[in-house]
């Protein structure tokens, strides 16, 4: 999978030089790019935002760059099949659904903005060469879209096939199965005068599998009750 992104910050992105990604990175199952958008300025302050049209506070992200980045990118003329991802408090909300359905595509392109925006014809004019997606991480604010790119291409890059060693652990997650995950426990069996569950030290692998089951609807009923199919919230 290829991905490109297009900031102003792009020494954020070091991270993805680390931990699994880094290394789906050196493996080449992942072909991570980080675009400079000032790269995509003429003027002397490499200036990237101005004053929004009808007033207001803050600044909008000026389009010219963003077009200028998006032609070397995604060349017009063409249908590519890639998507453009526009990080926005006010896209819709990233799931695993969605990260499992982004972890399909072959290329996408981040597209990291300030937080008032970018002038609203960049996506509009980008929508004729590529899908779009206005995608937002939670209903919190961040001052741009460089932290939440980041959140999705770790959520995302870690479904693409080989990225984690063990497909098995891709299951288990919290999320994966529509419920928050079990405890976890490990050695030693008794810390700090806490005591591991019984049940789990039994070898009875139905056991364990029920009591794994019970524990994680209970954490989803106490803590997350809008993940639970309405039959099974009663309690909410
Ligand atoms: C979103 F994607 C962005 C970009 C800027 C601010 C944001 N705030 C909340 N969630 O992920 C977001």
């Amino acid at each position: 999978m290829r991905v490109d992104i297009i900031t102003i910050f792009p020494e954020f992105f070091g991270v993805l030089d680390v931990s699994l990604l880094g290394r789906a990175r050196r493996e080449s199952l992942l072909d991570l790019r980080v675009h400079d958008l000032r790269d995509c300025t003429h003027d002397r302050h490499r200036t990237v935002d101005d004053t929004p049209y009808g007033g207001g506070a803050g600044m909008v992200m000026r389009p010219e760059p963003w077009g200028e980045a998006f032609d070397a990118l995604l060349p017009e003329g063409e249908q590519h099949d890639a998507v453009v991802v526009f990080p926005s408090p006010a896209g819709v909300r990233f799931t695993q659904p969605l990260a499992r359905e982004l972890a399909q595509v072959p290329r996408l392109v981040f597209a990291c903005g300030r937080y008032e925006g970018i002038d609203a014809r960049v996506a509009q004019h980008i929508a004729g060469r590529a899908r779009v997606l206005e995608v937002s991480l939670g209903d919190y604010v961040l001052n741009g879209g460089e932290v939440a790119s980041m959140a999705m291409i770790e959520a995302i890059g870690r479904l693409v096939p080989g990225v984690v060693g063990n497909p098995e652990s891709l299951v288990e997650e919290s999320h994966e199965a529509g419920l928050l995950e079990h405890p976890s426990y490990t050695k030693p069996q008794v810390w700090r005068g806490l005591e591991v569950p019984e049940v789990l030290r039994s070898g009875n692998h139905g056991a364990i599998a029920a009591w794994r089951r019970e524990q994680a609807i209970e954490r989803t009923r106490r803590v997350r009750p809008d993940l639970l199919p309405p039959e099974a919230a009663e309690a909410r």
